[in-house]
């Protein structure tokens, strides 16, 4: 498909509308100018009449001491399937990928993944305690935490179980389903190194248990090569305090690895010489394989993308013509260094542009603007991360791993685009 957008910048876009209030359906309006949204009628009431918002006062500073978005955005929320969990204390909820852009996730749309509900833990009762093969064991307070020196990162944080339910096949209906288990924010904290440096790791230390605060006490086993490199204990979140959802007053930051390592409600460091074997790194979040083994210690989340916009939840409503086609890309080995968009099922692909900054494991934000005549498309993106790595087609992981797996999919995505500009999740791999 011709991409003819650079034919038809802003400018002479600008140009046509401001004709096409008088020249309707002049040869000269293509694309965005002839499309219905885009004319400015001379008699539309939305300029010629005075509105209630232009003719009353609106209401004053503080009527929303913490603010929240516009009542018009009441439908972008957090959605959790209730078929896919029997409660919802041991379940997840999904960010609405579609609804955003940019590559930071607001904090109230990040997804939540609790193995026994939120704890509610006042941080002045909060302790953080470093024990085992250490010099000195220590327990900390919030007060200790916000003395070591601090730094500000950008990470995406997956759960392992993210896009779990396509493995076979396209399940769900929506990327807020299928790729929704993901969210991106910056992170205020210090180096988990700082903490464990303070209680002194003895030499033969060459494991670390972390341990939340929850109901679940959730636990896992991190080996001391990446503790000490770049995860981080944080108590900030976009600037501000970490949400309770998120692990309210610290968590654990584990950057590019499964989220489930990233233990909320931290409470415990415990320094020894090999992994704990937990119920999280064996019984789940491994992956078994076809001859019956399981494979364990996924750590790093490979590199994953997914077409956020147009996607099932957000179809194309304003016919042929330009069309913005947006997506999100990350790997847990490094930055995104190209992202490709199919428009007919993988056959041809173009280079897609990736804007926004570029953090080491965060999201990184790309788009592929370009004319849509109208004609079914089969819609695929595919990253390519900093260390070379290429995400693979769902064939690929199958070969690979079998049909048992649920974890670590990170196979490419198709949406199947209808003349209508509807959407749906299908695969072709
Ligand atoms: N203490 C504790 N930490 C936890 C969990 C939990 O249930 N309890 N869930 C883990 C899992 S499986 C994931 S995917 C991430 C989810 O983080 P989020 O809720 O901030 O999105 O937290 C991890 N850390
Ligand atoms: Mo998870």
């Amino acid at each position: 498909m011709a991409d003819r957008t650079k034919e038809r910048g802003p400018d002479s876009s600008r140009r046509a509308i401001l004709k096409g209030g008088f020249a309707l359906g002049g040869a000269a309006l293509t694309g965005l100018a002839a499309s219905r949204t885009a004319i400015a009628q001379t008699s539309d009431p939305k300029i010629t009449e005075l509105q209630d918002w232009n003719r009353y006062l609106g209401v004053g500073v503080d009527a929303a001491p913490y603010g929240m978005p516009s009542q018009f955005e009441k439908d972008v929320v957090r959605r959790n399937v209730p078929w896919l969990t029997a409660d919802a204390t041991s379940s997840v909820n999904f960010t609405p990928l579609h609804e955003l852009d940019g590559i930071i996730t607001p904090n109230g749309l990040c997804f939540e993944r609790h193995h026994g509900g939120v704890a509610e833990i006042p941080p002045q009762d909060h302790r953080l305690m470093v024990h085992g093969m250490v010099d000195e064991p220590l327990v900390f307070i919030m007060e200790d935490m916000k003395r070591f020196p601090r730094e500000n990162r950008v990470y995406f944080l997956e759960c392992a179980a993210n896009s779990g339910m396509e493995w076979r096949g396209a399940q769900l209906n929506g990327c807020q389903y299928t790729h929704g288990m993901v969210h991106c924010v910056m992170y205020t904290g210090t180096p988990l190194r700082n903490v464990l440096n303070a209680a002194g790791v003895k030499t033969a230390g060459k494991w670390l248990l972390a341990e939340g605060a929850d109901a679940s006490a959730m636990t896992r086993s991190i080996p001391m090569e990446k503790a000490l490199d770049d995860c981080l204990v944080a108590w900030k979140m976009n600037g501000e305090a970490l949400r309770p959802e998120q692990g309210y007053p610290l968590r654990l930051v584990v950057p590019g690895w499964e989220g489930n390592m990233w233990i909320k409600w931290l409470r415990r460091l415990e320094v020894g010489d090999a992994p704990w074997e937990q119920r999280e790194e064996t019984s789940k979040y491994t992956d078994l394989l076809a001859n019956g083994v399981a494979r364990k210690f996924t750590w790093a989340m490979d590199v994953k993308s997914v077409i956020t916009n147009p996607s099932p939840q957000a179809p194309i409503t304003h016919g042929k013509g330009r069309t913005v086609l947006t997506g999100l890309a990350w790997s847990g080995n490094g930055t995104i260094s190209r992202v490709d968009v199919s428009l007919d099922g993988g056959r041809n692909w173009v280079e897609a542009r990736i804007d926004g900054p570029s953090f080491d494991k965060a999201a990184h934000r790309f788009y592929y603007d370009f004319d849509w005549d109208g004609s079914e498309l089969l819609l695929q993106s595919r990253a390519v991360d900093s260390e070379g790595f290429v995400q693979p087609t769902k064939n690929d992981l199958r070969a690979a791993r079998g049909e048992n797996s649920i974890y670590h999919n990170n196979g490419i995505q198709t949406w199947l685009l209808k003349s209508d500009g509807g959407l749906e999740n299908v695969e072709v791999s």
